[in-house]
């Protein structure tokens, strides 16, 4: 169980976690998923710094849970939930995101990253992979999980939902997934374009174990994930939540503009003052 003062840390790495998105969207001389990235940040401190077993010091140790960003273009994000978990050094990523021949593209390379599972971006891949994954584990008799991260727009692939017939009918109670479900495509809200409601009970119908959580409630995510069914389970998890993209910076939230963006100084220092200002709220309130 997570106490006041854990989820207080985990609170305090959602912080940093933005302010570093902030500070690559600035020197990055092009488009940031700055939307989905800040939507989907509590989630990826709470599973990398939580939730599941992973050990930058020993990133192929066979009892390592795996990890699929599903919603590739969110890299940024993982590359940051990683650094701040010690994968990697924010210096680097800040120095040669998106740079010919750099490790950080915009879209994940496990070439380029062994502690990745697999290479994503191209929307509806990473769910299949980790059901191949916890399927093979289940075969090989492994006790780990497989957790992956998709979008609610990924969500209008159909290779998703082959994806999640396939995992309820072999029941692999391995595999986690998380959906940001923010309600917001690329460039429309999902509801002017494919309606994707009732969203959970479409999870639920393919007998999925579904949670609907708060997706920036940092409590309720670590209770959910301190609850998660047993491995050896019959039921794959998808856990639902409940995000709004841009979350923390008001210009950004629930901006279609800001899906990807450049982020100049102006924008950037209002944006920084923002986050400070939340920040200092949570320490006010703890103290
Ligand atoms: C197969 C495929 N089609 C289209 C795209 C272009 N694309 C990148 S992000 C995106 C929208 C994804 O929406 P969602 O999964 O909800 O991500 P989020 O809003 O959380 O950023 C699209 C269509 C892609 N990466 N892959």
């Amino acid at each position: 169980m997570a106490d006041r003062e854990q989820v207080r840390h985990l609170e305090g790495m959602a912080v940093e976690m933005r302010r570093n998105l902030l500070r690559l969207a600035l020197s990055f001389d092009g488009p940031v998923h700055l939307g989905g990235d800040m939507s989907m940040t509590e989630l990826l401190i709470a599973l990398y710094h939580y939730g599941m077993n992973v050990d930058p010091a020993d990133i192929r140790a066979a009892e390592r849970d795996r990890f699929i960003l599903s919603k590739g273009h969110g890299a940024v994000g993982m590359y940051i939930a990683m650094a701040l978990r010690g994968f990697y050094e924010f210096d680097d990523i800040l120095a040669t995101y998106g740079q010919f021949g750099s490790a950080y593209g915009m879209h994940p390379c496990r070439t380029q990253l062994p502690a990745l599972e697999s290479s994503t971006g191209s929307l509806g891949h990473g769910l299949p992979i980790a059901v191949g994954l916890a399927f093979a584990a289940r075969q090989r008799k492994q006790t780990h999980r497989v957790f992956t991260l998709i979008g609610d727009g990924e969500s209008c692939e159909g290779s998703i939902w082959e994806a999640a017939n396939t995992a309820g009918s072999y029941g692999l109670g391995n595999l986690v997934g998380v959906v940001d479900f923010n309600k917001q495509l690329m460039t429309n809200l999902n509801g002017n374009t494919m309606n994707l409601e009732p969203f959970a009970d479409k999870w639920r119908a393919f007998r999925w174990n579904t949670i609907e959580v708060d997706g920036h409630d940092m409590a309720a995510i670590c209770d959910v994930l301190d609850n998660l069914p047993p491995a050896d389970g019959n039921r794959p998890t998808m856990i639902v939540a409940h995000t709004i993209k841009g979350k923390g910076v008001s210009f950004m939230e629930r901006s279609i503009a800001w899906h990807a963006n450049n982020l100049n100084q102006e924008f950037f220092d209002i944006a920084m003052a923002e986050i400070d200002a939340a920040a200092a709220k949570l320490e006010g309130a703890v103290a």
